[in-house]
């Protein structure tokens, strides 16, 4: 192919990431930071380049990514949640409108926003996506977001 293509690496430096904790199922998105930190850690950035910043839930996450995308100090954010289904429509309500909320974030800002969350039937499906049975979540959205901030720096200098 003669295109001229265009894509993302993993080789990124100098940047500063916000990552957004729900402390609801905190024993899990505890896991899930460790993992996300772990795997950018290995990439070459720097902890004192992550922040951290917690919230009570996952319908929280959307404003606090807001509030941080809005300073314009992040190359960056992540969103790290545990929804699970329990027997009253509450799950449909947090899933759909913090999914919502992220990626409103995301276009709004013009910046990459990591979707972290994990939406699953039961505990132990979460637990087993964050560091257990299915792999750690935090780690692949971390690798999602390295990608995706070398992609952006490349269409920004297009
Ligand atoms: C209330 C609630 C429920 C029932 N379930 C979850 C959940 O599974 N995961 C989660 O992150 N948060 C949950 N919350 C809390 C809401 O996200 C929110 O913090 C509260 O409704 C207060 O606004």
């Amino acid at each position: 192919m003669q295109v001229n293509k265009i894509e993302g690496t993993f080789n990124v430096k100098d940047v500063r990431i916000g990552i957004v904790v729900s402390r609801w199922n905190s024993f899990i998105t505890e896991r899930l930071l460790e993992g996300t930190v772990d795997t950018l850690r290995r990439h070459g950035i720097e902890e004192s380049r992550i922040d951290a910043v917690y919230c009570p839930g996952s319908f929280e996450i959307p404003l606090v990514a807001s509030k941080l995308a809005e300073t314009g100090k992040f190359d960056a954010l992540i969103c790290l949640g545990v929804v699970i289904r329990g027997g009253t429509p509450h799950f449909e309500y947090i899933a759909t409108s913090t999914t919502r909320g992220i990626s409103d974030v995301m276009l709004k800002y013009q910046i990459p926003v990591g979707f972290g969350l994990l939406t699953t039937d039961t505990i132990e499906q979460a637990i087993e996506r964050a560091g257990t049975k299915a792999g750690n979540k935090g780690g692949e959205v971390a690798m999602t977001i390295l990608e995706m901030i070398s992609l952006s720096g490349q269409l920004d200098s297009l």
